[in-house]
């Protein structure tokens, strides 16, 4: 059965290995998503499939490549990029039914990997993430056709009120994509980088202006959605969010997958950032089952 093609509508006839049930969304959960922009599917992954997955964090962690981003004070890793083509475990994970499916479920069509990456945030130096929308880097260096990407954020650690949780305005992503204030040229620690560096710094090219978050937060206010080491947390590519740093004892890894509709593929002519930042394979992902990491 492994590469199969399953169309969704039968994915209940195969149960995972370890997971009760089906793969797919509930309605309750779709209402959730499409009302909030975001879902957490709480420990998604089982203990030992998340201790397979963290016995390889150190070996990507520890590798120098120009996809790896250093925090600004260079003592401390910020990501990792192109996991998901670099490095086995993280491509099994990018095609694990459990993730595929609902995504699918999500984007109503065929999707493949726009981009993977590792974040450390480090324990005591890991950076913030400033307030912002991913889709507008999509759209203003990719030019990505449409909003229509989400981002699976994968929990490789316990995401507590301590270590930097991901910070969401709830229903942000219905405002659509916002005006940002943007940032020109390389960060401070960064002046010999390349210059799509500041997409992905501490100190970053599109952020959201203040009066922004505040008619935002007036309403919505502002969620931190925390769990144990497997679980997911699924985000909109237009809801605004954050991480403050880290400055608790407590590491906060987390392997993120933005999945994109195969049919939203931005033209290769317009792409110029490198392939572990917008990749250049758009091929429908095939969902794998059971224990395939
Ligand atoms: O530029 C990008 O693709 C990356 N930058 C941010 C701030 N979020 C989305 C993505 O990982
Ligand atoms: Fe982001």
């Amino acid at each position: 059965m492994e590469n199969e093609v399953v169309r969704a509508d039968r994915v209940s006839d195969f149960p995972m290995m370890g997971c009760e049930g089906s793969v797919l969304l509930s309605d309750e959960q779709k209402r959730h998503y499409e009302q909030h922009g975001y879902l957490l599917l709480d420990q998604l992954f089982l203990p030992a499939d998340v201790e397979r997955l963290r016995s390889h964090v150190l070996d990507v962690v520890s590798e120098r490549s120009e996809r790896t981003v250093f925090e600004a004070h260079q003592a401390a890793v910020r990501s990792v990029y192109g996991i998901h083509a670099h490095h086995r475990v993280f491509g099994a994970l990018a095609r694990q039914a459990k993730l595929v499916m609902p995504v699918r479920q999500i984007l109503r069509g065929e999707i493949y990997v726009y981009q993977s990456k590792l974040n450390t945030k480090s324990a005591f130096d890991g950076d913030q993430w400033p307030w912002h929308q991913d889709y507008v880097y999509w759209r203003n260096e990719d030019s990505m056709p449409a909003a229509r990407a989400l981002t699976a954020a994968v929990f490789l650690d316990d995401i507590t009120e301590l270590n930097g949780p991901m910070m969401i305005i709830p229903g942000s992503h219905r405002a659509g994509t916002l005006a940002s204030d943007t940032y020109e040229g390389n960060p401070q620690g960064y002046e010999a980088a390349p210059a799509w560096i500041p997409n992905l710094t501490a100190k970053m090219k599109y952020t959201l202006p203040k009066d922004s978050l505040v008619s935002l937060t007036r309403e919505a206010g502002i969620v931190a959605p925390k769990g144990r080491a497997g679980s997911v947390l699924l985000f909109d590519c237009n809801i605004a969010h954050a991480s403050p740093a880290n400055l608790s004892h407590l590491g906060r890894t987390i392997a993120l997958y933005t999945y994109n509709r195969v049919d939203n593929a931005p033209s290769e002519s317009a792409l110029h950032r490198p392939d572990f930042l917008v990749s250049r394979d758009t091929r429908p992902i095939v969902p794998m089952f059971g224990d395939s990491f």
